[in-house]
């Protein structure tokens, strides 16, 4: 199993119109600038880059009800959709780059779309499930899984540019790693539907290596699903990874992070990965952009073949003295 080669597509989506700090559309070029396809290649990775969707403008996306700039989210959803199946429909594994968790909307589609029957594992401190009615900010990064719900259908409103958008996910197939700061209408929702989560709480109490136990167990109680992996860098701590919009202290450390990522791959099922919410501009200095990045890096290697403990070839010669 360890030396089969993943066949990675990728796809850069710089937007930030899902929430109100500029920077996080610049996350994709610098997760690319940190040698992120050089480095999958060297783990024996077969890599296409498809570059960077070009994301439309709308000068006069007015909110609709709470809903900040909904046109141009809808818009670049439905455009990242199409070019996730697109990447699905060449078998690649399909890793999106961006910009802000409002893109798991298109992504999450997307991938529903050339392989039903998904199960998401949502990696975050933030739970993203308010409904269009439940937010107190409007930004529509903190909702995207409420749009993909069966069971939070009746829940959301006619949106302009989101009638292409059906909900694709079941609620019994989500699973949340990190979660620390969740508002009282999505804590009502995870309770309601019985979303299975395992909060900082359950980290510290079961340590991952458990919780990625059960998550998998979940996961797969009846048959083997494909995984959309869906990793916002917020869930590491802000001691790591602090260049991202929302930071919030608590999270999981590096090697927490990165061990979700290593017990993904070695399922085999990981069919999508989004990479989200790096933010150069909300880093302070230099070297905490860099950490951000790198750790963005480290765990889409992770999902991708590199263990830790190291790895070589099966036609590995050792060398003669
Ligand atoms: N729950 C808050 C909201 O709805 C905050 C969401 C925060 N941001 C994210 N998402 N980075 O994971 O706006
Ligand atoms: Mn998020
Ligand atoms: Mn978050
Ligand atoms: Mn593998």
């Amino acid at each position: 199993h360890h030396h089969h080669h993943h066949c990675v597509g990728i796809i850069g989506a710089p937007f930030s119109k899902g929430q109100q700090r500029d920077g996080v559309q610049r996350g994709a070029d610098l997760i690319r600038a940190a040698g992120l396809v050089q480095k999958l290649i060297g783990e024996g990775c077969v890599v296409k880059d498809y570059g960077n969707l070009t994301f439309e403008e709308f000068p006069n996306d007015e909110p609709v009800g709470r809903l900040k700039t909904p046109r141009a989210v809808g818009r670049a959803n439905e455009l990242l959709a199409g070019a996730v199946q697109k990447v699905k429909s060449h078998g690649n594994t399909c890793v999106m780059l961006g910009g802000d968790h409002s893109l798991a909307i298109g992504s999450i589609f997307g991938h529903a779309a050339s392989r039903h029957d998904l199960s998401v594992l949502w990696v975050d401190a933030h739970a993203d499930i308010n409904t269009p009615s439940s937010t107190s900010t409007g930004n529509i990064h903190g909702q995207p899984l409420s749009f993909l719900i069966h069971e939070l259908h009746s829940k959301i409103p006619i949106i302009p540019n989101f009638s292409w958008l059906k909900p694709c996910v079941a609620a019994k197939d989500v699973v949340y790693i990190g979660l620390r700061d969740v508002d009282p209408g999505e804590h009502y929702i995870l309770k309601d539907l019985g979303i299975k989560a395992f909060s900082m709480t359950e980290v510290d109490r079961l340590g991952i290596a458990k919780v990625m136990e059960q998550t998998c167990d979940h996961m797969f109680s009846k048959v083997k699903k494909p995984i959309h992996l869906s990793f916002d860098i917020d869930a590491l701590d802000p001691s790591v990874s602090p260049a991202t919009g929302t930071p919030r202290a608590g999270g999981l450390t590096y090697r927490e992070g990165i061990y979700i990522t290593e017990h993904i791959c070695q399922t085999g099922l990981l069919s999508a990965v989004d990479m989200v919410e790096v933010n150069p501009k909300q880093g302070k200095t230099e070297g905490e952009i860099k950490s951000t990045v790198n750790a963005a890096v480290d765990l889409l290697l992770g999902c991708f073949g590199r263990v830790r403990g190291g790895s070589h070839d099966p036609d590995y010669k050792m060398p003669n003295p």
